[in-house]
């Protein structure tokens, strides 16, 4: 009877502290994973994390705080990988259900946007500076993230969560990983071959192109036409938009060039020490974006580049139309990723922390993302992954 006595004892205390017990978690979050890929440090970093989270999580809930979110009903974004094929498929169907859909936006304006898809491109383009700048750039994406996500599930009855793209694991091989092999369950494949393009010059140094550049030939994206811009195309031989401001119609294929190289400027390693060694939020979105220089590494142009030209091209390569290439919000899922899990080394401090480099337009700004989801929302509501604007933002990344 004692030692009945005496561990009820010890979990008593630990139950009105609000402790909870390590790997609870798992009990609460559907955990898949790929064995083809050992846990990387951000993956174990994430996993010891999520005790924190659970206890962040049972705190709120005592206070009711968390607008009914809880770890058990928050949705799973997983990375692609990780994926059945059923998922992926699942996925990639609403992807094209999404770009045959109507448009919503002003096609007095948009003229170019055919599909509830091209909306998003041409929201991006013409809000780059707000959804770019200090204050905006995590909660903006989070929000423009969320939106898309809600209208892959509102609108095209996907049942998932989007996915992301872990960058660690498109250092070696890219084009055979599950993301970008070009088969039927595939994001589809690397761009043609195109000579002209040579590289990517950053104020890194240049990352080379790998070999494509040109049109997309493999996978479920193969007879996509982007359409509305360029804004600021990155490859050559781009064709230009019909009117000024780039919402006219400019159908052309999906061009990528799937590259490696551009990934190691966004390894594990650096996106642990992005996460562990930046104590504040300003200094987290500074080596986000512009590392300090280091002649000596090849690979010094940040993860937020990185990500962006693993696949690159027209019009994912282009910083105006980038959404126009569906690979964006897998890149933009792993940023929410690293960002929520700096956020969670200490969350009672950590996720209302904004961004204060100026610009931005003040810490009280609305985020109003027009024709996409309809409600304006305040900016620090797209601070709070797990309860955030009434519930709507309650998603946990395994
Ligand atoms: C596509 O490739 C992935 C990764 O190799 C594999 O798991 C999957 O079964 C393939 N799917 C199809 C439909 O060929
Ligand atoms: C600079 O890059 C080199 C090569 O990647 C690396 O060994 C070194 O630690 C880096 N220096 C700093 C200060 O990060
Ligand atoms: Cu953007």
């Amino acid at each position: 009877m004692r030692s009945i006595w005496s561990a009820s004892f010890l979990f008593l205390p630990s139950v009105l502290a609000g402790v909870v017990a390590r790997g609870d978690w798992r009990s609460k979050v559907d955990v898949q994973r790929n064995g083809f890929y050992p846990l990387d440090v951000v993956d174990k970093l994430e996993e010891t994390t999520m005790d924190k989270v659970d206890e962040y999580m049972t705190k709120k809930i005592a206070a009711g705080k968390n607008n009914g979110c809880t770890l058990e009903t928050a949705g799973v974004r997983r990375e692609w990988g990780d994926m059945t094929d059923e998922q992926r498929s699942d996925f990639i169907n609403a992807v094209l259900c999404l770009m045959k859909a109507p448009s919503q936006a002003p096609q007095d304006r948009f003229p170019g946007a055919r599909s509830r898809y091209d909306d998003f491109m041409a929201y991006h383009m013409t809000n780059a500076g707000s959804l770019h700048d200090t204050i905006g750039l995590f909660p903006a994406h989070k929000y423009f993230l969320l939106a898309y996500e809600t209208a892959l599930r509102k609108e095209c009855g996907y049942k998932g969560y989007h996915p992301y793209m872990n960058y660690d694991r498109y250092t070696k091989e890219p084009t055979k990983s599950a993301l970008f092999n070009g088969n039927a369950t595939s994001m589809g494949g690397n761009g043609a071959p195109d000579p002209k393009y040579v590289g990517l010059r950053t104020g890194a140094g240049m990352i080379k192109s790998a070999g494509g550049g040109g049109c997309v030939t493999e996978g479920p994206f193969k007879d996509y036409m982007a359409t509305v811009g360029p804004g600021a195309p990155m490859m050559p031989d781009v064709p230009k938009n019909p009117i000024a401001g780039g919402g006219g119609y400019n159908p052309r294929c999906m061009r990528r060039d799937v590259n490696a190289e551009a990934a190691l400027g966004a390894t594990a390693d650096r996106s642990y020490n992005l996460i562990m060694k930046s104590q504040t939020i300003n200094t987290f979105y500074n080596t986000l974006l512009t590392p300090p220089r280091n002649a000596s590494d090849p690979y010094n142009w940040g993860v937020h580049t990185a990500g962006h030209y693993i696949a690159g091209g027209d019009p994912g390569g282009d910083p105006m139309v980038s959404p126009g290439d569906p690979i964006f919000y897998f890149h933009h899922a792993m940023l929410d990723r690293l960002w929520w899990i700096w956020q969670m080394q200490d969350p009672d401090t950590r996720v209302t922390a904004q961004v204060s480099l100026g610009g931005g337009g003040g810490a009280n700004r609305k985020l109003d993302l027009k024709w996409l989801i309809p409600d304006v929302i305040p900016v620090l509501e797209a601070h709070d992954g797990l309860g955030g604007h009434g519930g709507a933002f309650c998603h946990v990344y395994v």
